[in-house]
């Protein structure tokens, strides 16, 4: 049997609270470094989402595209405000086909929801004074995908310093790294 070792990359909570804190919809690995900077076949990311809360359309749960995760590509990714430095968020652009196809995704306090890093997902704000969604997100990729993310100064911190946009300051070919 083949098996991989799969390591915690990193964790983030969310806690929306009444909110237009939406999550505008991308693919993760939009945020990350390819596997071509990476020097892997492919990085093989499987998400968790628990929901602390309950998690439901008028809090802004989970939206995602269904089978967006089939073609395994990386779909261009835009600044959502008019560069990088006024603000870190990401979108990419949908036909109306596939805006009309968009699901929700609710689930009850303590379950958890599992997404690929190719499935194209956010979430919109919470329109609640009363229901707060705090979400507990763990990601779990082959260890040798982490490694090779350590080794080149990516950690998903917002303090890397490292070119958002390309990532190719990273490269071992790029001599201003
Ligand atoms: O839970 C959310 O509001 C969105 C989180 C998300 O899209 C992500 O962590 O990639």
């Amino acid at each position: 049997m083949n098996s991989i070792a799969l390591v915690i990359s990193h964790r983030q909570s969310y806690c929306n609270f009444h909110a237009d804190a939406s999550f505008p919809l991308h693919q993760d690995l939009g945020y990350w470094p390819s596997p071509e900077v990476l020097g892997v076949e492919e990085t093989s990311t499987c998400t968790f989402s628990l929901a602390v809360d309950d998690s439901m359309e008028e809090n802004g749960c989970l939206l995602y595209l269904p089978g967006s995760h089939i073609a395994k590509r990386v779909r261009p990714h835009v600044p959502l405000n008019k560069s990088r430095e006024d603000g870190h968020a990401l979108t990419i652009h949908l036909t109306d086909e596939e805006k009309d196809a968009i699901r929700l995704a609710p689930a009850r306090r303590g379950s958890v929801t599992v997404h690929d890093e190719f499935v194209i997902h956010g979430s919109n704000g919470n329109r609640c004074a009363d229901k707060q969604r705090r979400t507990y997100v763990v990601a779990f990729r082959p260890k040798k995908v982490v490694d090779a993310e350590r080794k080149i100064g990516f950690t998903h911190s917002h303090n890397d310093q490292v070119n958002w946009d390309t990532f190719n300051d990273l490269l071992p070919s790029n001599d201003n790294r």
